[in-house]
């Protein structure tokens, strides 16, 4: 899976790939994430990347020449590579609400590139002459769209095939079966005095998976029901987890 990330702080990509699971993802090249500098693209001597707004108010907007430049970068980029560009995304407040099923649907694309806004917005004609899709990661105003970008490509690196070890499994994510994740524990046995659910103890398989799900199940009705109404619509609960829900 190949990123390309327009920003004007690169740096702040190396929290991505430099640690943990995404880390190991970009080491061993199942993910590689392709910086682009707007800067780089201005022709003028001091490298202006902002301008002030028609229509005056306060802040700057973010100018759609040097945008441009660095997307045509990205395109030529994916010619030589002899890959076919996807989708041009923009990370924005006005976005559409990223997801599980989004980031599912991003995987099968190969590519992705993402346009990190800075200062007050970004010039609107560049947006409707380059940017294919608008997502969000929540109803919150950030002052750049690294962070965004950052969630997004986590959760899309962690269902690269081979990116999760042995110990961890993305089928088993929260999420990837519509529900809630069940709670865990681990050692100790007794912490201040809470222990841990004795069928957790026992051994039996078949019964942990059981309390397992009907946790989830619990926890997914109480919490977020309106994922238990998609999940039913989905096909995705059984008649034993109907008949659960029903008892609570
Ligand atoms: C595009 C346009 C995403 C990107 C405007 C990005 C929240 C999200 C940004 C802006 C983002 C999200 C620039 C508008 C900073 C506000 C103070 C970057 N914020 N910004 N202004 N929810 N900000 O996914």
């Amino acid at each position: 899976m190949r990123f390309d990330v327009v920003t004007l702080f690169s740096e702040m990509f190396s929290a991505l790939t430099k640690w943990g699971i995404t880390g190991r993802a970009c080491e061993q090249s199942l993910a590689s994430v392709h910086l682009w500098n707007p800067r780089d693209f201005c022709t003028d001597p001091r490298k202006t990347v902002d301008d002030r707004a028609y229509g005056g108010g306060p802040g700057m907007v973010m100018m759609a020449k040097p945008l441009e430049d660095a997307v045509y970068g990205i395109k030529a980029s994916h010619q030589v590579a002899g890959i076919k560009s996807g989708p041009i995304c923009l990370l924005s407040p006005q976005g559409e609400q990223f997801s599980q099923k989004i980031a599912t649907d991003i995987i099968s694309y190969g590519n992705l590139s993402l346009i990190c806004g800075r200062y007050e917005a970004v010039d609107q004609r560049f947006v409707d002459r380059n940017v294919d899709l608008q997502l969000s990661i929540g109803d919150f105003v950030l002052s750049g769209g690294e962070i965004p970008a950052m969630a997004m490509m986590d959760a899309v690196m962690r269902l690269i095939p081979g990116a999760l070890g042995d110990g961890e499994s993305a089928a088993q994510d929260s999420f990837m079966n519509g529900l809630l994740d069940y709670p865990h524990y681990t050692r100790p046995e007794i912490y201040e005095n809470l222990s841990v659910p004795d069928v957790l103890l026992g051994g039996h398989h078949a019964k942990i998976a059981d309390w397992r799900r009907q946790k989830s199940l619990e926890l997914t009705f109480r919490l977020r029901p309106d994922l238990i109404a998609t999940a039913r619509a989905k096909g995705l609960l059984t008649r034993e987890d109907e008949q659960f829900l029903r008892s609570l």
